[in-house]
């Protein structure tokens, strides 16, 4: 009998047969858009490294994918990644990591190299939790929303990363949900392909450690609810904040040109007259 092989699963470690992933989690639809991006984009997954932290979106590249991957410290990084970069600058970084991991203790990674504008792509998996440690707020969840920590409600306003990472500087911000694959897929694609730091934030869910504590009924009613709140960008034009209050507005919010600090410190050192030793 033929065995049929998933196209994608050349990417992926053949000694990998089993995901770390509860059932329903958003962190599959992610692994595959990103996947799709490299096949699309037709490129060798050994074109990229990838980096991640710790939490459950951390597992998304490490084991899994069959590439060169730095799984690093809690809240890194960003920061291992600008060492590469700057160790091996044709190649194509992306950090893959959690809401959590990339905004609370890697706040300041995030945002200075937002502002550096260092050429990586970060993907942000936003579940609005620490998924992996038990389900604790973090500071991405919603004020009001029942936790581990915060059993009568969330008492601390969140961020929303994708406006913090446009005003620190990324010149390329995009927000999707789990319900947009595609363009998920294709914001990836854009992001590897352009110079500067990239990041897309992805709305996914967590049915286990947010869905359970937060009234929600599993994955299935999560994505509904992202599919009936999201809006495009292109149509809030007009829109009062009020309005725009429980919607999730997705779309590419930046895309611009600057210049990227690699780049910029190898004209000074050539300007210099320094040589690799
Ligand atoms: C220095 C340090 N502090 C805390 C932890 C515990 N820890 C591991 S993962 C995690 C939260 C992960 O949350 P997030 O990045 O949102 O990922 P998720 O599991 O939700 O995908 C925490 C607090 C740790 N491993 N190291
Ligand atoms: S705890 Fe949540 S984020 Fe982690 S794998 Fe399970 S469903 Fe996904
Ligand atoms: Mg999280």
């Amino acid at each position: 009998m033929k065995q049929i092989v998933h196209p994608l699963r050349r990417f992926v470690r053949p000694s990998v047969t089993s995901s770390t992933n509860c059932p329903g989690c958003g962190n599959g639809i992610v692994t595959q858009s990103i996947l799709r991006a490299v096949d699309e984009l037709e490129m060798d997954i050994d074109d990229f490294i990838f980096v991640s932290g710790i939490g459950c979106a951390a597992w998304i590249p490490s084991p899994l994918f069959n590439a060169d991957v730095l799984h690093c410290t809690h809240g890194r990084p960003i920061a291992y990644a600008l060492g590469v970069k700057m160790g091996l600058p044709e190649k194509k970084v992306m950090v893959v990591s959690g809401d959590g991991d990339l905004t609370a203790i890697g706040g300041n990674h995030l945002i200075h190299n937002a502002r550096r504008n260092v050429e990586m792509t970060v993907v942000c998996i936003n579940n609005m939790i620490y998924g992996m440690t038990g389900g604790q707020a973090g500071p991405t969840t919603p004020a009001g929303v029942k936790t581990t920590t915060t059993p009568y409600g969330s008492f601390e306003n969140p961020f929303d990363i994708s406006r913090l990472v446009i005003a620190a500087g990324a010149s390329f911000v995009a927000r999707w949900t789990t319900m947009h694959p595609r363009e998920i897929t294709g914001s990836i694609k854009k992001a590897v392909s352009r110079k500067g730091f990239s990041f897309i934030e992805v709305y996914s869910q967590c049915p286990v450690q947010f869905g359970r504590k937060s009234g929600m009924n599993g994955s299935v009613q999560m994505m509904e609810d992202y599919r009936k709140r999201s809006i495009r960008v292109e149509k809030t034009a007009g829109l009062t904040a009020e309005q725009l209050k429980d919607r999730i507005v997705v779309g590419e919010f930046v895309d611009i040109q600057k210049p990227e600090m690699v780049e910029e410190i190898e004209k000074i050192r050539a300007g210099a007259g320094w040589r690799p030793g």
